[in-house]
């Protein structure tokens, strides 16, 4: 195929039609402990099952501190510290089922815990640590959450909202606890408390394990659960996408507090016995490249903002470096730029192979395995297992180059249980007959791949964090000054898309720059450090419905110079 770039080794997966041809996921089933009878449970196969083979003295994490210290663990260490924390949270009351909160900044303690919650049978709810007071109680009064681990810094957002949680029984404070109030406990006092002989709990394969938070168009973020069983999913892609094996050093540079971080970052890697490097501190183009030297990096998982970035960096900070133990890239998240993997092939000597997925379904479906041409700025094609395609709003199929909604076929082992207490919105996503419908726009091509060409609703994508309008607006009206606000999403060249906000000022108050910053940081400080909007602009009007919804495709398409198409609906 013309313009492609050709496999430069082989990977897990000789042949991705015959692998297509032979699958089925039963098999993969079958290679789990649990399908023998064993504990049934992701913590298990993850961590527990090393603990007692030769594994055990094998170091499972290297966790490199923003301060450039590193912790390290082995599997033995993981399992016990983590069978200690899953006795000393039943001992404080948690039981199977109940939400616990993981807030913190990407420091061995969140991995830990990941591992401990999961082992008693509690469902994880990792947070990114850049969320506000706002976003932490929206999503804990959502789950009724009745834990929550934490540090004092990030208990300090806790406190204001502390009083409308009223589910929160005791918060597990990382360092010291002093002076934080009767509902603190120190987390070394619940390890020092635990029973490292917990027996990890067997579970159902459709019991959740975990809630991800994630935004749609409308309404405040909803609560993905995922079960046991999708380990089977992201076991199989973590080998034959990330192309994992035992001897790898593996880096995943996304936060637990995404979905790629808790089932790419930490369980599937795990699973295969790989050693996984974690990072604390922020992009930085020298730490980064020291980091795949240091830790002689061969799989690397990360995101087109982050590539782009080092792409900005430039050449020549590259030959400072040796990634001569660097095998195989993949990234995730958003739209990865042809521009990019040409880079990535002319630069860094590798191919960058993109994955598509989304949280809601749990691990990859539309991926560049290693064995395949690669197509710069193809998605790739779906893995084996997966049905997926381009159709209409009838389900029908459409041909090759063809726009259509992205659609998979239900019945892939890692697609969501559901989203928590909200039925409704479940049921949106299987809307058109016989297809889960992703809420992206592509088409395929004439050999199989796919091109990813937008969303179809008002989901912004800024630097791989999902965002969605609805929750920025309600943070926006939040502040004095603001009557009302529409936001959407903007192409920028580094970030993917920037939040873009159009905001109507209360009467009495003068549109300046200095109210402009002051609202863009009490955003930023409320809701989420990612979710602020960079861009602002005062206007008289909003373009509304005439049940007084916010068009926002009308603010995209005046943005965007486009046409602003069909305004039957608008008010006036
Ligand atoms: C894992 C994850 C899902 C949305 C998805 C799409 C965008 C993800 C992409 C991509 C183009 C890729 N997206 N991977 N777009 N190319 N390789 O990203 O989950 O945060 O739920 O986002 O991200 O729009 O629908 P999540």
């Amino acid at each position: 195929m013309e313009g492609t770039i050709p496999p430069r080794k082989i990977g897990n997966l000789e042949d991705y039609e015959t692998a297509c041809k032979e699958f089925a996921w039963a098999s993969v089933d079958k290679e789990f402990s649990w399908s023998e009878g064993g504990v049934y449970n992701v913590a298990h196969e993850a961590i527990d099952r090393h603990a007692s083979n030769w594994r055990r003295n094998k170091i499972a994490l290297y966790s490199i501190t923003a301060n450039n210290e590193v912790r390290k663990y082995t599997f033995g260490e993981i399992a016990e510290i983590s069978s200690k924390l899953a006795s000393g949270l039943t001992k404080l009351g948690a039981e199977i089922g109940d939400r616990v909160f993981i807030y913190l900044d990407r420091t061995s303690e969140l991995y830990i815990s990941l591992i401990g919650v999961t082992k008693m049978g509690a469902m994880a709810s990792p947070l990114f640590s850049a969320l506000g007071p706002e976003a932490f109680k929206d999503r804990a009064l959502d789950c009724g959450a009745k834990y929550v681990i934490t540090s004092p810094y990030l208990y300090k957002r806790i406190e204001p909202v502390l009083d409308d949680l009223v589910d929160i029984e005791k918060i597990i404070i990382v360092g010291d606890n002093a002076d934080l109030g009767d509902i603190t406990v120190k987390f070394d006092d619940v390890v020092a408390s635990g029973d490292s002989c917990f027996k990890t709990v067997s579970m159902q394969p459709s019991d959740p394990y975990v809630i991800h938070y994630t935004s749609g168009s409308t309404g405040k973020p909803k609560g993905v659960l995922h079960g046991h069983k999708a380990m089977i999913q992201q076991a199989y892609t973590a080998k034959m996408i990330l192309d994992l094996n035992e001897d790898d050093t593996y880096w995943c540079t996304a936060d637990p507090g995404w979905v790629t971080g808790t089932s790419y970052g930490v369980l599937a890697p795990w699973y295969l016995g790989v050693t996984i490097v974690s990072y604390e501190g922020r992009f930085d183009a020298d730490v980064w490249y020291n980091l795949l030297e240091k830790y002689g990096i061969t799989v690397w998982y990360t995101a087109p903002t982050a590539l782009r970035m080092l792409m900005n960096a430039g050449d020549e900070i590259v030959e400072k470096y040796d990634l001569s133990r660097l095998r195989h890239i993949c990234s995730v998240g958003e739209p990865l730029n042809a521009e990019v993997v040409k880079w990535g092939d002319r630069v860094l000597n590798h191919r960058i192979h993109d994955t598509w997925w989304q949280t809601e379904t749990g691990a990859h479906m539309v991926c560049n395995y290693p064995c395949m041409p690669i197509k710069p700025g193809s998605m790739g094609k779906p893995i084996p297992g997966v049905t997926a395609s381009v159709v209409d709003e009838n389900g029908n199929e459409v041909p090759p180059k063809t726009e259509g909604y992205l659609a998979v076929r239900p019945g892939w082992p890692s697609m969501m249980l559901g989203i928590w207490r909200n039925t409704p919105k479940f049921k949106e996503y299987f809307r058109v007959p016989g297809w889960y419908i992703s809420g992206d726009l592509a088409f395929k091509d004439e050999d199989g791949y796919f091109w990813f060409l937008g969303r179809s609703d008002d989901v912004i994508k800024t630097s791989g964090e999902r965002v969605g309008p609805f929750e920025v607006e309600s943070a926006l009206i939040e502040h004095p000054a603001v009557a009302e606000a529409g936001v959407i999403g903007k192409p920028d060249a580094l970030r993917g898309e920037i939040v873009k906000a159009f905001v109507m000022l209360r009467p009495g108050y003068e549109g300046s720059d200095e109210l402009k910053k002051e609202i863009t940081n009490f955003v930023k400080t409320r809701l989420a450090y990612y979710a602020y909007p960079r861009e602002m602009e005062f206007v008289t009007t909003l373009p509304k419905t005439r049940s007084g919804k916010i068009m926002r495709r009308v603010l995209k398409a005046q943005e965007l110079g486009q046409p602003v198409g069909d305004l039957s609906t608008l008010e006036d």
